[in-house]
């Protein structure tokens, strides 16, 4: 087998090599509109999320050649650093002049292709990542399989034991899943925030729970020790972390390149795709540079195609192909899409005499609320760090509930829409409510009017789901209905609820889906 090295060397794979040959050599900001027709490529992915990055190295494994089209910047080949939440730089944000973490924006930045983006609706911003590894490079790693119950009502035609005992437990091994020592957790400083939220929670009568990550809990240990550079300990997360978190490029993307079967092309943006007549498909693709500037626009042309655009991105090519090229979807596409019941909150004046949540935190979440088992308040709440680099006593938490009312997305006047307002999130606020309301009677604290308006963050999602789902807008599979050669595999496949952080979740529905598509001769 070639090793990277070689396959870099020999100029990619076959097809990679008649694409450039055509493509030609562009400088930076230059302007050119190429007329590649005809591009022939066997498999294209769209998106190197979790759904792209498992489909990829099970597809290079059986032998098949794939290329991949990100719209994001290959940070670990360009060299450049990822920067840190008190120090925004080019990767904190995707071509905005100022910074978009969920509060206190208060740095101007040169707009540049970072990792974090946002998208803004009427009722609710939507944070996604870009990049090769998707969200895998902006999120908290907090990797966590859903309640095997709820997985059964949210998902009730999928065999519930193969889950549990196959696809979770693959999809935790190759994602490199650890949990945290106690005695770490204990002695270092950079938890009080956990500490302090685990014990106010017992007080106000709440069970927690100890949350896995993808974050190496031994690098961290040695980083607390100053043997290894920082990176959760120097507020690292949200604008990418240069060590200690297995983000997809160092799990599922490098395994599918070892195999040299892989070639990704960043900065590469799919616009719109369209059925050709022999049921191939054309997609319209501009390469930016990193001020976001159209350097080339391109024609490809594939036999089969793999939509792992994110929740988002995927129902934003589908539906805009339908507007603009009539490309043929079903009805159900848009359809039965959430926010997983993300619904962010948080209490201020906590322990304000006894130093607070603490100065220094770790920006890896260890913990959360799990208040599951009420049934008329279930939800989880993920005790989340509040890196500010002072202490402002205030505790953050990311509740996950139930999403009783669906929402849906379509597509006019040349954008997504989003049927989604107050009414699709009024029963999270209540149990929002009710937990504030419950740890301040114990605890102390007021609602937390420093970080949201009315001490509610109803707008904050980080888990769009749904639009695409499973077995109603596709096969059991991820075929997409009405189409032969068209697959979906990424979070649109969820439908709008899982009940805990969703990336675990996808990596399994996607580890199922491929090895069923590969095993019925789709990709022959
Ligand atoms: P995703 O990872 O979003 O990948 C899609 C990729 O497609 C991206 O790289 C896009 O740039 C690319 N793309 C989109 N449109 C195009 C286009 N037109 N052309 C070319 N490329 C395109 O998809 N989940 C957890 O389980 N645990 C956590 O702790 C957690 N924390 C989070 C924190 C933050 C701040 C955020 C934003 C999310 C968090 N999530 C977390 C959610 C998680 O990252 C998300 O559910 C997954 O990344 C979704 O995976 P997909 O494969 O659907």
């Amino acid at each position: 087998m070639m090793n990277r090295k070689e396959f870099i060397k020999s100029g990619f794979l076959a097809i990679g090599g008649f694409y450039f040959l055509n493509s030609g050599v562009l400088k930076a900001g230059q302007q050119q509109k190429s007329n590649i027709k005809g591009v022939d490529m066997p498999i294209i992915i769209v998106g190197s999320g979790y759904g792209g990055a498992v489909a990829a190295l099970r597809l290079c494994q059986a032998g098949k050649k794939v290329v991949m089209l990100e719209m994001g910047m290959n940070w670990g080949k360009s060299g450049l650093p990822y920067s840190s939440l008190l120090k925004p730089e080019k990767s904190a944000a995707w071509l905005k002049t100022k910074t978009i973490a969920p509060f206190f924006n208060i740095f101007s930045i040169k707009p540049f292709t970072g990792v974090l983006d946002r998208l803004d609706f009427e009722h609710i911003n939507i944070w996604v990542g870009r990049g090769v590894g998707g969200g895998s490079l902006v999120n908290g790693g907090m990797a966590v399989t859903p309640k095997k119950d709820y997985f059964k009502e949210v998902f009730p035609n999928l065999d519930t034991e193969k889950f549990y005992s196959v696809y979770f437990p693959k999809a935790r091994q190759e994602l490199k899943v650890n949990i945290v020592r106690e005695e770490f957790l204990n002695e270092c400083p950079y938890y009080k925030f956990n500490k302090v939220g685990e014990e106010e929670a017992h007080k106000a009568g709440f069970k927690t729970m100890r949350v896995p990550n993808v974050y190496d809990f031994s690098y961290m240990e040695k980083e607390y020790k100053n043997e290894v550079p920082r990176s959760a300990l120097n507020n690292e997360v949200i604008y990418g972390n240069n060590y200690g978190k297995n983000s997809l490029d160092k799990t599922y993307l490098q395994k599918a390149l070892e195999t040299g079967n892989l070639e990704i092309l960043d900065l590469h943006a799919v616009d719109d795709i369209k059925l050709n007549e022999d049921a191939s498909y054309t997609l319209n693709v501009r390469q930016i540079n990193t001020s976001g500037k159209t350097v080339s626009e391109k024609t490809f042309r594939c036999q089969k195609l793999i939509l792992a655009a994110g929740t988002m991105g995927t129902l934003q090519i589908l539906l805009k192909s339908n507007a603009v090229n009539n490309f043929p979807v079903n009805e159900n596409i848009g359809k039965n899409w959430g926010n997983n019941g993300n619904f962010m909150t948080g209490r201020n004046w906590v322990r304000p005499l006894t130093g607070g949540t603490g100065v220094k935190q770790s920006t890896i979440p260890v913990g959360g609320v799990d208040n599951w088992d009420d049934p008329e308040h279930p939800f989880f709440a993920e005790i989340a760090p509040l890196p500010m680099g002072m202490d402002v006593a205030t505790a953050l938490y990311l509740q996950i509930n139930k999403v009783d009312k669906k929402g849906s997305v379509s597509y006019s006047n040349g954008k997504l829409n989003l049927d989604w307002n107050e009414s699709h999130t009024q029963k999270m606020k209540e149990n929002v409510d009710f937990f504030i309301k419950k740890m301040n009677k114990a605890n102390g604290g007021t609602r937390a009017h420093f970080l949201f308006k009315d001490g509610f963050g109803a707008n904050i999602c980080y888990h769009p789901l749904g639009g695409c789902v499973l077995g109603e807008a596709t096969s059991e599979f991820g075929k997409l209905k009405n189409h032969q050669n068209l697959f979906v595999l990424d979070g649109s496949l969820i439908p709008g609820t899982i009940g805990v952080n969703p990336f675990v979740t996808i990596v399994a529905i996607t580890e199922y889906c491929i090895e069923n598509l590969i095993k019925q001769n789709e990709f022959a």
